[in-house]
């Protein structure tokens, strides 16, 4: 115990105080005062194998308790490593803080250890990214972090914090009050939430499109309310395939016929094809409820005259006004345009529509699954608890995972589309909800950015069931070759059949290896009840992911 209060003993504080209970983190020169502080703080460290494991495990704590999530690194190539994996969180809508160590203010510039323009290099991937600069200053600092990670558009904050910063004397009597973090909600006005629902109902094919931070369970059970109340659809998108996104069924040519859309913290990016043809429909008007004014001009930009409405306001808090008190309007309203439901029930069931031909999947090669088979399974783990978790990760086989699967809990590598994030996001997921299945599937080349964490989950005693697509290759890339260079241009996209089981297996953890799509109910059963972190190595017939339409 330090025998005076640290810029360290701060933050541990601080922490404290906003609830923050636990935090990721792998350990550094630059960070040892943090972790000598957290003796007695109340903080608990999980320190994992990799730094971007602990923001990626940061970011999936976040969307699954809706509190800020804290990755705690140490300077130059730790931090370094890091930040990759704040881009996954700023595209999710996820909040963030990570908190790097750094080199001592005393000494920058004179080529001290480790030193790097860390605050620079964290600013393109975050809402916020600036240096602590003195011992006195970090109660304040990490009170605004996590203010700004929650507020407005939730994202990644970084702040850096120097050895001399964390090593000085602080002030005990200066840990900030609850209100200092709480972050103050944009509400949207009653009477925007009015004219907007009235635009909608005024439409003969109206729908609501919501952004990526609306997609943890209350903010789905949030927009399910939404719909209920104005009987319009209302559609969470969160993946880099946008309206091809397989969880989504055959819904983009749903959306093509929409004629209002309101893009609710959904912004308007190449996931809606920029809101053009034939995404959109070329007359279909734009409103949009958003935190950010940059958001609105972007959109302005895109679809010009289209966009018809725009008001600041968060989107989270936008579902509830917007289902509120404008159903006083209801009868109305909902009396000149009789056939919304209809058209409501045609969206749903577009959404719902898998192609029959899937019930009889199998694949062509021997002992291989075809993905349906390795995916649909899994579902029966899924059910069997109101709160479980689905993490799905990787190229194609996580597409056809999200288009198989469906769970309470739902984390996904999101609008980054960037892979390997799976297993530290099934460690998280653990550590969140302690008491349901969590089922991870991945690919297999995704299943090797991060194996190590499987160490961490045995240091933890974090069991899950990660589920790997085995086709011994980064099929998503292969498929690209294939359609656009040709069979005989490829190159560079081959892994081998590896044992990953085995590997597993090694770490401490349970491995079985399934290649007949008769193993899996009995593997998957074995694995959720060894109550250790399992893996299943299913082996796979590489396939192009699905892209669904009816008919099909
Ligand atoms: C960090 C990162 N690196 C590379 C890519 C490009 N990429 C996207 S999917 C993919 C293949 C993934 O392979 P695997 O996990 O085995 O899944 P598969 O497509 O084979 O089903 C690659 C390399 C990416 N999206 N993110
Ligand atoms: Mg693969």
């Amino acid at each position: 115990m330090a025998d005076r209060f640290r810029g360290a003993d701060a933050l541990a504080a601080t922490l404290q105080a906003a609830g923050i209970t636990r935090i990721f983190t792998l350990s550094g020169n630059h960070v040892m005062p943090v972790f000598d502080a957290a003796f007695g703080a109340g903080l608990s460290l999980i320190h994992t194998r990799h730094e971007a494991a602990a923001v990626h495990m940061a970011d999936a704590w976040a969307r699954l308790t809706g509190d800020p999530g804290v990755a705690l690194v140490t300077g130059g190539p730790g931090h370094a490593n890091a930040v990759s994996a704040l881009y996954t969180a700023q595209m999710a809508e996820a909040p963030v803080v990570l908190l790097s160590g750094h080199a001592p203010n005393a000494q920058l510039g004179m080529g001290a250890f480790q030193e790097m323009r860390q605050a620079e290099m964290a600013a393109p991937v975050t809402k916020a990214s600036w240096t602590c600069a003195s011992a006195g200053a970090v109660a304040d600092d990490v009170a605004r972090a996590l203010k700004i990670a929650r507020c407005g558009r939730p994202g990644p904050v970084h702040l850096s914090l120097p050895t001399d910063v964390l090593e000085r004397a602080a002030d005990p009597g200066r840990i900030p009050g609850p209100a200092a973090f709480a972050a103050a909600p944009q509400m949207l006005a009653p009477s925007d939430a009015e004219a907007i629902v009235a635009r909608l109902w005024q439409a003969r094919r109206p729908m609501v499109l919501a952004g990526p931070a609306c997609m943890t369970k209350a903010g789905r059970a949030r927009m399910r309310a939404l719909e209920a109340a104005i009987d319009v659809p209302v559609i969470g998108m969160e993946s880099p395939r946008g309206v091809n996104d397989p969880s989504l069924g055959a819904f983009a040519p749903m959306l093509a016929q929409a004629d209002c859309v309101l893009l609710l913290g959904k912004r308007c990016d190449f996931t809606l094809q920029f809101g053009k043809p034939p995404v959109f429909d070329a007359a279909c008007s734009v409103i949009q409820v958003d935190a950010e004014p940059a958001q609105v001009e972007r959109t302005r930009r895109a679809v010009g005259s289209r966009l018809v409405a725009a008001v600041i306001a968060d989107a989270i808090a936008a579902l509830d006004v917007l289902a509120g008190p404008v159903r006083e309007n209801a009868p109305a309203v909902a009396a000149a345009t009789p056939s919304r439901a209809a058209w409501l029930a045609e969206v749903r069931s577009a959404i719902d529509w898998r192609p029959t031909a899937w019930d009889g999947a199998a694949s062509n090669e021997r002992d291989r699954l075809h993905p349906v088979q390795a995916c649909r399974p899994l579902q029966t783990l899924l059910d069997a608890h109101p709160d479980s978790v689905l993490i799905s990760d990787g190229g194609e086989i996580g597409q056809w995972a999200q288009a198989c699967l469906s769970a309470p809990n739902r984390v996904i590598n999101g609008v980054a589309g960037s892979i390997g994030a799976g297993l530290p996001f099934a460690l998280a997921a653990r550590l969140a909800k302690p008491d349901v299945p969590v089922v991870a599937v991945m690919g297999d080349g995704t299943f090797g950015f991060h194996v190590a964490e499987f160490d961490t989950a045995m240091r933890y005693a974090l069991p899950f069931v990660a589920v790997v697509g085995n086709d011994a290759r980064w099929n998503a890339e292969y498929q690209i070759q294939l359609k656009d260079y040709g069979a005989d241009r490829l190159v560079g996209c081959e892994l081998r059949p590896m044992r990953y089981d085995l590997v597993a297996a090694a770490f401490g953890g349970h491995g079985e290896l399934v290649i007949d799509a008769a193993q899996l109910v009995a593997a998957a059963a074995r694995a959720q009840s060894s109550g250790l972190p399992a893996c299943l190595n299913v082996m796979i017939e590489g396939v192009a992911a699905p892209v669904i339409r009816r008919g099909d």
